[in-house]
């Protein structure tokens, strides 16, 4: 109980600081902004908003100028949707919908990496 809260009275001076410490925001023509705003519907990240590796999640989010919707998984309906499809109560987690798939991807660096890959200075959406 006192670790659990100290873990988020920590988790939330790091949300505190990062706000003072912005990430520096890749630069997209408007049209390149909105045909990426288009992909990223098909996203959701699913988080506990005081997470150390959300954060740093929510910060890569936020350097490649991505409207992702976000969903607190402490709180139902979102943990139930996160354990039925993902299978763990684990965070952050990224929802992928493509087509009539759904992916879910744990892991911060796997989620980083993939939303630089598709979404980064050196994809095709830039
Ligand atoms: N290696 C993972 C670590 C993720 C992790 O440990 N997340 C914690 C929250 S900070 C979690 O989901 N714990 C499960 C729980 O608290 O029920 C990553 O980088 O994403």
């Amino acid at each position: 109980m006192l670790l659990k809260s100290l873990r988020n009275g920590l988790g939330y001076l790091f949300v505190f600081v990062s706000f003072f410490i912005p990430p520096k925001k890749i630069k997209r023509s408007p049209e390149a902004q909105e045909s990426v705003d288009i992909e990223t519907q098909a996203l959701a990240l699913y988080e506990f908003y005081t997470c150390p590796f959300c954060l740093k999640t929510r910060r890569a989010i936020k350097r490649l100028g991505l409207k992702i919707q976000t969903y607190e998984a402490r709180n139902e309906p979102a943990r139930a949707e996160l354990l039925a499809g993902g299978g763990q109560i684990k965070v952050p987690c990224l929802r992928i919908k493509s087509n009539d798939e759904v992916t879910w991807m744990y892991e911060s660096d796997d989620i980083i990496a993939y939303l630089d890959k598709r979404f980064g200075e050196h994809s095709e959406q830039s």
